[in-house]
């Protein structure tokens, strides 16, 4: 990613908004990962695309948003704890396939209650979200129905379909982690999200699978045009320990 990415300036007219004046633009170092799986359908002989994506990271305040972001954009990670003000966003870039780059605007919201009224324009034009609890604190995991809902009445898909969301289980490297592992599967199923997560920023686990399967379904569903995550899949058996999260469907 270089400096002069212009947001929204992208080859196909896909959308994502230009950051709000005044907020701190984060811009990721010049990674370039290539992530597996593509779109089936994209033919070999097409002409190079580069996509932009707006993802919002969402959840309680001090569940590592702003730790993930930081390790998924820039490969870094601090134990100090300096609360999000607002909104803050970063951006990284995947060769996905050799046709396709994908920008990935990824906007970390404040978790903590004070912004909430912020939220709506923060969230607008934003293709798919995660949605983060911390594993050691259950009143943050308790708190995810409440994002969720959140999400839902903000944001959905062109045609009204909820965007597609991934959970993300943080500070799996803590031990003392006090949410069940069957009661997060459940929550997955019974409210349609794509995937679940046992993530680290700190170890840095599973971030980028997460993001991943992120991008896989919002691809999937320019596709296929968004139908509605009928056809996603939740991982199957998740009830067991806390070294199991769901895999993303397609992958
Ligand atoms: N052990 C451990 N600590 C983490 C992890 N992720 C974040 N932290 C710590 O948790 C604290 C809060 O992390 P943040 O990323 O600032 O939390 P946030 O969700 O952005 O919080 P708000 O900005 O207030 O909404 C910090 O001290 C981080 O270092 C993790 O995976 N493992
Ligand atoms: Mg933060």
């Amino acid at each position: 990613m270089s400096a002069s990415l212009h947001v929204g300036a992208v080859s196909d007219g896909s959308v994502a908004p230009p950051p709000s004046p005044g907020m701190r633009h984060q811009q990721a170092a010049a990674t370039s990962s290539t992530a597996p799986g593509s779109e089936r359908a994209r033919q070999p002989s097409a002409p190079p695309r580069e996509l932009l994506f707006k993802f919002l990271v969402i959840g309680d305040y001090g569940v590592g948003k702003t730790a993930i972001v930081r390790r998924y954009t820039e490969g870094k990670f601090s134990s100090n704890y300096k609360i999000t003000i607002g909104a803050d966003f970063a951006i990284k870039s995947l060769q996905w396939d050799p046709g396709t780059k994908v920008n990935l605007q990824l906007w970390d919201i404040a978790g903590h209650e004070r912004f909430g009224y912020m939220t709506r324009v923060y969230f607008k034009y934003a293709v798919a979200a995660a949605v983060v609890f911390d594993v050691s604190r259950i009143a943050t995991f308790q708190s995810v129905q409440k994002w969720l809902t959140d999400l839902r009445e903000k944001v959905s898909l062109q045609d009204g379909s909820p965007v597609p969301v991934v959970l993300l289980a943080n500070k799996c490297d803590i031990a003392a982690a006090s949410v069940p592992t069957d009661l997060v599967a459940r929550f997955c199923r019974d409210n349609g999200l794509v995937a679940w997560y046992l993530t680290s920023a700190k170890e840095n686990i599973a971030i980028d699978e997460a993001m991943a399967c992120l991008v896989r379904q919002v691809l999937a569903l320019r596709t296929s045009g968004p139908t509605h995550s009928d056809g996603l899949v939740l991982g199957a058996n998740s009830s067991e320990t806390l070294n199991h999260s769901s895999g993303c469907c397609g992958s």
